[in-house]
């Protein structure tokens, strides 16, 4: 028997452990549940709608692909869980390969549980598989950069704790690093450095703009967050550098800023491009047009840019 509908996002929230967002993408994308409305349209659940959804976590933590298993029933889905439960110390998860072959959504939903359920193993899992299964570029723009996106927009909801953030921006951070680790490029490629200027902390910008150059084949060089223009040169010209990566994310409204773009370029000299991209760049657009910066819209384009760039130094020394 149906119980009447009548309890809001933030209950079931609570009760399930899910994020707001993930049960709204849920709905949206596969319409695992559909909740009633109340006349001002919000979204009422009935103690039905919030047991099935905990069914469904419980499954897609067993491994279980969302996307394979909304359309099941209530009973079906207590089924596969408890047959998962029954095996679980014998069997690897019965995850579908194929499906997650194709998808990276699907290993970003996985990330999100697992950042939810502050499982830093099981993250590290989700981001090692996605990085066997799809391309590079895949794994970066469709996987990485969209999970540290609504890690910050759930954070911002309230529906995640700092904690979450942090656990999960620890280890984007490392994995990161493992996959800049894993290219080999020519000593004689040319050389890259990122990095993020005075006043600006975040860093998986610049970091993930590093991993890029590297996969295009520039020797690139990351140095850490939050650097005065000073330092950014210094360490271009020790490099022998050919580009700087600037990354810019928060805040927008910096006073400082701006001086500190144009005084890079003045001590980069004209030979050295720079590069910047990040949320918040376009609030500085007067400077970097001054600081003479490419502007590229996303990684995608970074990665453009830089072939690009790569083909004219290599003809120029050539
Ligand atoms: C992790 C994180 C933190 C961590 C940072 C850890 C670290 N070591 O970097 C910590 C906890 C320190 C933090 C602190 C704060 N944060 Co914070 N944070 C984030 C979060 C979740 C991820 C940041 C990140 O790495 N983004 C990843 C980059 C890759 O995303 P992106 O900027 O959109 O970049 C894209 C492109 O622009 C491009 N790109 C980026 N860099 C470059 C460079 C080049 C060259 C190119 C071409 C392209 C490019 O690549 C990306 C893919 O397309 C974001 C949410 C988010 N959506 O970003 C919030 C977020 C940036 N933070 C926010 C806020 C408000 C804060 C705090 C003020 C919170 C507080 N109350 O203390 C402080 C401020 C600290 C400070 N003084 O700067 C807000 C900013 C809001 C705004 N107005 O813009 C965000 C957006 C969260 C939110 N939705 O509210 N944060």
């Amino acid at each position: 028997m149906e119980s009447t509908p009548g309890h809001s996002i933030k209950v079931v929230v609570r009760r399930t452990g899910l994020s707001a967002h993930v049960i709204r993408v849920w709905e949206k994308r596969y319409q695992a549940v559909v909740p009633a409305r109340t006349t001002t349209n919000r979204r009422l659940y009935s103690d039905e709608d919030i047991a099935r959804l905990q069914w469904l976590q419980q499954a897609v933590q067993a491994g279980h692909s969302i996307g394979r298993i909304a359309h099941l029933s209530t009973p079906e889905l207590m089924k596969l869980v408890r047959a998962e439960q029954a095996a679980a110390p014998l069997a690897q998860r019965t995850t579908d390969k194929e499906d997650e072959k194709k998808d990276p959504g699907e290993f970003l939903e996985r990330a999100l549980v697992a950042v939810q359920g502050l499982d830093a193993v099981s993250l590290k899992e989700q981001l090692v598989r996605a990085s066997i299964a799809l391309s590079q570029q895949h794994l970066l723009e469709e996987v990485v950069q969209p999970l540290m996106e609504r890690i910050g927009q759930m954070w911002q909801e309230g529906t995640l704790r700092v904690s979450d953030e942090h656990m999960a921006s620890a280890v984007v951070r490392s994995f990161i690093g493992n996959i800049q680790a894993s290219f080999q490029v020519s000593k004689a490629a040319p050389h890259v450095v990122a990095t993020t200027p005075a006043g600006q902390l975040h860093e998986m910008g610049a970091l993930l703009a590093t991993v890029v150059a590297t996969s295009e084949g520039w020797n690139s060089t990351f140095l850490g967050p939050n650097l005065p223009a000073e330092e950014i040169a210094g360490a271009a010209a020790q490099k022998g550098a050919k580009a700087v990566l600037l990354s810019i994310v928060y805040p927008g409204d910096d006073p400082h800023l701006g001086g500190e773009l144009v005084k890079l370029r003045r001590l980069l000299g004209d030979d050295i491009a720079l590069l910047a991209g990040g949320r918040a760049a376009q609030h500085y657009r007067l400077f970097l047009d001054q600081a003479r910066a490419v502007t590229p819209a996303n990684l995608s384009d970074l990665r453009d840019s830089l072939r690009l760039l790569r083909q004219e130094t290599i003809s120029a020394q050539g």
